[in-house]
């Protein structure tokens, strides 16, 4: 199947969406006026917002994400130069980059700020790998993005996903199944240096209007989760975001996940080098979640662990600096630096957040469809999203006090729920608000955390979504 839809009008491409109109006709004559001709195609990545399931993609538990019609989107050519040229519409906050394709354009390597192109390097890269495309053609592209970047609904992602479909279109591949770019996303992405799950590229390529998605991985599937009638989901910014690649925090609790995976792992006699994720091994242990959660109970210990009380419990006769080369070699060079850095780890918090998480995902799941009667579901469905952004909070430790703030003042003005959306330490909040008191809802909001925001200033810092359809390619006449 291919990235559909396909689409022969810039209209048509602009369908479902309320805020393109003009977009691509502007980013169309931008390219044109940049590169002296027009360009031959134009494709869109949509971010998404997660509705619960946070941090546990790379666990290898299944998330609930729907996308939102905020998206990045490319205007491109192929060309027979062996260079690719890329700009943005915002040229001032991203500076235009050629990249000499005989150049070693591959190292990715950034001490602090990554720099943005790299993002759509690593959705270049592979695809010309995993298709062996051993004379890549030259590209130019201009680049519109409206989603909030930074702010946990995945402008990364959105940029990989395009520039995947770029790379393919410009190569003359033809389009292989959503399923397989998305994990080719998945995998490339993680060239940036975060060792990140699958769910952002897998929503941005699988994405169905109207629905929101239970996606589980391993092999990757997906399927539609009907969104209660009479609520609606509105994403707030806290004023706060956060580069994941250019920080520690996101990889240190990947690592600290891992780590408390084999220590478990080794603490019930099951060997630990053949356990990567907590998912890994609860199928070895043909545990429930909750019963997992009790094994975190009994066998963790709330206090940090040092590295040498980590080698001890694996049975490694090495000095604790030697931990992380010899358990996480695989782990990217950045995952490493972070792990190396770290001098204790949190494994019980990390693990307790984890399979509790992916718990109360089964439970919306089977709420939001019916699967369990409850007396109230927009009240249930809030119940789980407060409990998530505690344990995010409180266990995971990926919110901020800006971000905490946000998400009491959502629950303060009516929402039946609200929870940090995202990797967190800053960013947004998605709150689950009943029709009847949505009105309130933004009122209060924007008389207490957003008091003195224009509604211009609003409109990417306060707005309800609706589940927005996936990745699509334009091709112009
Ligand atoms: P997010 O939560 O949005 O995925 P990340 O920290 O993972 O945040 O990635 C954000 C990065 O993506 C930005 O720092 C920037 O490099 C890149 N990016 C996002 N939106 C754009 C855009 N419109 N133009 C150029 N680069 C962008
Ligand atoms: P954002 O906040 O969009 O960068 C990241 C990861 C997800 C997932 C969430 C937390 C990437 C590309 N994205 O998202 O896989 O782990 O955090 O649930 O690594
Ligand atoms: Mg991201």
């Amino acid at each position: 199947m291919d990235v559909s839809p396909t689409f022969t009008t810039l209209t048509d491409l602009a369908q479902g969406s309320s805020t393109n109109e003009g977009r691509y006709e502007t980013l169309v004559s931008k390219f044109t006026d940049k590169y002296g001709r027009p360009p031959t195609h134009l494709a869109r990545s949509p971010g998404r917002v997660n509705l619960i399931g946070e941090h546990i993609d790379y666990c290898g538990y299944g998330v609930l994400p729907m996308a939102i019609e905020q998206d990045i989107v490319m205007a491109f050519a192929a060309t027979d130069s062996n260079t690719i040229s890329i700009a943005d519409i915002e040229e001032d906050k991203y500076a235009a980059k050629d990249i000499d394709l005989s150049s070693d354009w591959r190292n990715f390597s950034s001490n602090g700020a990554v720099p943005w192109y790299n993002y759509f390097l690593c959705g270049f890269r592979g695809i010309i790998e995993e298709f062996s495309i051993l004379s890549p053609v030259g590209i130019q592209v201009m680049m519109d993005g409206s989603i909030p970047p930074s702010s946990g609904l995945s402008s990364s992602s959105a940029l990989v996903c395009c520039s995947s479909i770029v790379t393919l279109v410009s190569n003359s591949v033809p389009l292989p199944s959503k399923t397989r770019l998305a994990d080719i996303c998945a995998s490339s992405e993680r060239y940036i240096g975060t060792q990140g799950g699958g769910m952002d590229q897998a929503v941005s390529f699988l994405a169905q209007p109207g629905r929101a998605l239970k996606i589980d991985f391993n092999p990757l599937t997906s399927s539609p989760v009907t969104l209660p009638a009479g609520y609606s989901f509105v994403v707030s910014h806290c004023g706060e975001s956060m580069n994941k690649a250019a920080t520690f925090s996101f990889n240190e609790r990947v690592v600290e996940c891992r780590l408390a995976a084999k220590a478990l792992a080794s603490l019930q006699g099951i060997e630990w080098r053949n356990i990567s994720k907590f998912a890994d091994l609860q199928n070895a242990l043909g545990y429930t979640l909750k019963q997992m959660v009790s094994l975190v109970q009994d066998k963790l210990h709330e206090d940090s662990y040092t590295k040498d009380e980590i080698c001890g419990i694996l049975g490694l006769k090495i000095k604790g600096d030697e931990l992380v080369g010899e358990v996480l070699s695989s782990m990217s060079p950045q995952a490493q630096k972070a792990a190396a850095e770290l001098s204790r780890y949190k494994l019980y918090q990390r693990a307790l957040h984890v399979f509790a998480e992916a718990d109360r995902v089964e439970q919306f799941k089977m709420i939001a469809n019916g699967e369990e009667a409850v007396e109230d579901v927009g009240a249930s469905l809030g119940e789980l999203m407060n409990a998530s952004h505690s344990s995010c909070s409180k266990l995971y430790e990926c919110s901020c006090p800006a971000l905490d703030t946000l998400v009491s003042n959502c629950v303060a003005s009516g929402a039946s729920g609200s929870r940090l959306t995202g990797a967190g330490w800053g960013g947004c909040s998605v709150s689950i608000v009943s029709d009847s008191s949505l009105e309130k809802f933004l009122e209060g909001l924007r008389g207490a955390f957003f008091k003195g925001k224009t509604d211009e200033e609003l409109k990417t810092k306060l707005f309800a979504t609706r589940p927005g359809p996936g990745a699509a390619l334009c091709h112009l006449k």
